[in-house]
């Protein structure tokens, strides 16, 4: 780069991801054509190699409408999208020219499936991740096929020419300017082996603006804690959590066990509470169409997010527990702290240890102002009072009603173990 072109801080490429919250990941592959486990369900040995690529004629991509995928994944709240262009199976959805194992030249669908999502995604505003696989059990030059069968151990040679396909690959994605790629089953090599940091200073000098998840030996931007949602405050001051609708990435026909949209929101806010990303997964089927209990889900959230904007977009990990029956969040500035009710109030909330005073409370995506009312405060203390507020049953959200409290300043709290008086 030239000398007055200094390069973006991690903080600067990273700031819309910090303030996205949603996220919509796409897994999308012939493993949808059976129904079956992506790329897993040969290499774990519950199919034949052969017959699990037979699922290539069944991929016809028919009633394919990416313009309507973007606009449904808008209507969730997500601010962000990543679709699996090569999953470990090795099929990509783009021309690759490095390799045949593509859509367009392998299935019915005879086209770039990828081109046209990439493209709609950003009419309507998404940034654009991209899924990589960095393993491919296709590859006739990758060492790893089946769990128990590698095609070789030590072959530096073949291990070159994997190298040079692997660049190939990732180079002809970086044309798509992503904001993000998704890198997976780094876990097979080392960095050193897949060249980690060239990979990263690839991407880095076609698109300096992008970020990496953490799937890249290191040499990642941000933290993805998998399936399991984090108890305490992740550490990584960026992380995302990835997370199945039911218990399948790809379309899984026999798998019904959906989380209802009132679970997923209650995990949004969860995540939003801790100051990280959810990155909620669809998988659509082999013709294009989504399933109708993910187009529920993500209407039902979509319902969600647009009322409580405010209390989502660009906002930062809440106070410590034991404040709030619950969790919260802050507004960027500090000053606004949103209180989210997952169950039905029995009185009303309470917030102990709050030193601010409270300008003003109500609800949002509603308005409605609400009264506060702290008691217990002695006047000799510096202990706060515990500050109530009523929220009438009318008010109250369906799923998750969220209250906004904005103080007098930056949030000031009182974290000491209480006033001694008498000491024995
Ligand atoms: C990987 C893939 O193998 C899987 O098929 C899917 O695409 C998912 C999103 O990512 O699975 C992983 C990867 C890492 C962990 C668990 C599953 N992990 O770190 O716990």
């Amino acid at each position: 780069m030239v000398g007055q072109e200094k390069e973006l801080s991690k903080d600067q490429r990273l700031a819309w991801f910090k303030d996205a919250k949603l996220g919509i990941f796409i897994h999308w592959g012939i493993y949808a054509v059976n129904g079956i486990d992506e790329s897993w369900s040969f290499h774990n040995g519950y199919i034949s190699y052969d017959d699990y690529m037979k699922q290539l004629d069944g991929f016809t991509a028919t009633n394919y409408n990416p313009e309507y995928w973007a606009e449904l994944i808008k209507e969730s709240g997500a601010k962000y999208t990543v679709i699996t262009t090569k999953h470990h199976d090795g099929v990509a959805l783009w021309d690759t020219k490095y390799s045949d194992l593509n859509v367009v030249d392998k299935t019915p669908a005879k086209r770039d499936v990828l081109t046209s999502f990439v493209k709609a995604a950003r009419s309507e505003g998404l940034k654009v991740g991209l899924y990589y696989s960095l393993l491919d059990w296709s590859h006739p030059d990758y060492p790893n096929f089946l769990r128990d069968k590698k095609r070789y151990t030590d072959d530096a040679k073949r291990w070159a020419k994997f190298t040079k396909f692997n660049f190939g690959q990732i180079e002809e994605l970086t044309k798509f300017n992503p904001d993000l790629y998704w890198f997976d089953g780094d876990w097979e090599q080392s960095a050193e082996t897949w060249k980690a940091k060239e990979i990263r200073d690839l991407l880095l000098e076609k698109t300096p603006t992008t970020i990496i998840n953490s799937r890249l030996q290191g040499y990642g931007d941000y933290a993805t804690p998998e399936q399991g949602i984090p108890i305490t405050k992740p550490d990584s001051k960026y992380w995302e959590l990835c997370m199945t609708m039911n218990n399948s990435w790809g379309y899984q026909p026999n798998d019904t066990n959906y989380k209802s949209v009132n679970q997923i929101i209650r995990i949004l806010v969860d995540c939003i509470s801790m100051g990280g990303n959810l990155l909620l997964d669809i998988g659509p089927k082999p013709d294009g169409i989504i399933p109708q209990e993910q187009i529920d889900i993500l209407k039902g959230l979509g319902r969600w997010t647009n009322k409580h904007k405010s209390a989502i977009y660009g906002t930062r990990a809440g106070i410590p527990f034991g404040h709030f029956n619950g969790y919260t969040a802050l507004s960027k500035d500090k000053t606004i702290l949103y209180l989210y009710v997952d169950n039905k109030p029995n009185g009303p909330l309470l917030i102990k240890g709050l030193k601010n005073k409270v300008n003003r409370a109500w609800v949002v995506g509603n308005g409605t102002k609400l009264k506060t009312n702290v008691v217990g405060k002695l006047y000799w203390s510096d202990v706060p009072g515990l500050l109530y507020i009523d929220v009438p049953e009318d008010v109250q959200d369906q799923d998750v009603t969220v209250i906004a409290m904005q103080l007098d300043g930056e949030v000031d709290l009182y974290r000491e173990k209480g006033q001694v008086i008498e000491s024995n």
